[in-house]
């Protein structure tokens, strides 16, 4: 994914960040978010890691209305130093990287309008705020974070940011997790979504792969549908150990002589939880 050149915004500080402005929500944008929030709620548990319930929990996000990122921010940082800042929309990778590193998550201020209840592509506040802050307040999961921050750094000195985005792509957006036999939900991009909530876990048609750094990191992605694969991590320590503790520039550099593969591909070396109909795709791929 090469990042188009982005402008600040005027009125952005220089790292991007803008104030969240929370008195100006208006009566219907609140109501969007406790309608996207009750609905997420009400059928989440059960399918979503008990870790991103309690971290709602314990943030009091299940008060009605959009959070007030001053005291989200304050209730997070006591359990993980961890703190949600508001910016306009994308931001450079770099800066990105920076703001992770520094245990700083950058949200979306805006949320999205009626017509774009079930999709849409910018990442607005429920994206941010629902899907990604509840699992910051788990410290591995936090720690796990500021880690890709920090490895984002290294990444775009060694030109490999389109690796390891890939990494930040199967997990921290699009991950499932395997607790006591069953397959769970973490990543934010499921979570936030009500359609790919049920289709993640539950339809046949994508595949769900063992986590495998060297072959999650050649895998591209779709960005504008559901996942053709999910990959399965076994825990968050081990996901966090096998990213603190690897040193990705001798993969970099392997991976430069190996082809991508695409996003349904299944290889004889996958552990496969789940080999996909890939019916869904084939569907919308018809004329
Ligand atoms: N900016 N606001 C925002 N949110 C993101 O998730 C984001 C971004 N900039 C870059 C980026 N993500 C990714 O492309 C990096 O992981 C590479
Ligand atoms: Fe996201």
């Amino acid at each position: 994914m090469e990042q188009k050149i982005l402008e600040r915004p005027a009125g952005a500080a220089e790292d991007w960040t803008i104030p969240q402005d929370w008195t100006s929500y208006t009566a219907d944008e609140h109501a969007m978010w406790d309608h996207l929030f009750d609905r997420q709620a009400a059928m989440l548990p059960g399918r979503v890691v008990p870790e991103f319930m309690d971290g709602l929990d314990v943030l009091r996000m299940t008060k009605p209305g959009i959070p007030d990122f001053e005291e989200l921010s304050e209730r997070l940082y006591k359990l993980t130093g961890w703190q949600v800042v508001a910016v306009p929309g994308l931001v450079p990778d770099r800066l990105f990287f920076e703001h992770l590193a520094n245990r700083r998550f950058v949200a979306g201020r805006f949320i999205r309008r009626p017509d774009q209840i079930d999709y849409l592509q910018e990442p607005d506040i429920f994206h941010d705020v629902f899907g990604h802050v509840p699992l910051l307040a788990n410290p591995v999961f936090a720690d796990y974070m500021q880690a890709y921050g920090e490895g984002g750094l290294r990444a775009d000195g060694l030109g490999a940011i389109d690796n390891l985005a890939r990494l930040y792509w199967y997990t921290v957006e699009f991950g499932l997790i395997r607790q006591g036999g069953d397959l769970k939900l973490y990543g934010a991009g499921i979570v936030s979504s009500y359609g790919e909530s049920v289709f993640a876990l539950d339809d046949p048609s994508p595949n769900r792969i063992g986590f495998d750094l060297r072959r999650l990191m050649r895998t591209r992605y779709k960005i504008d549908d559901y996942q053709q694969s999910y990959f399965v991590i076994d825990s968050f320590e081990d996901l966090l150990r096998q990213t603190v503790e690897n040193d990705f520039a001798p993969l970099y550099r392997e991976l430069e002589s190996q082809s991508d593969l695409a996003p349904a591909d299944l290889l004889d070396s996958d552990t496969v939880i789940h080999q996909g109909t890939q019916a869904y795709n084939r569907t919308k791929e018809l004329p």
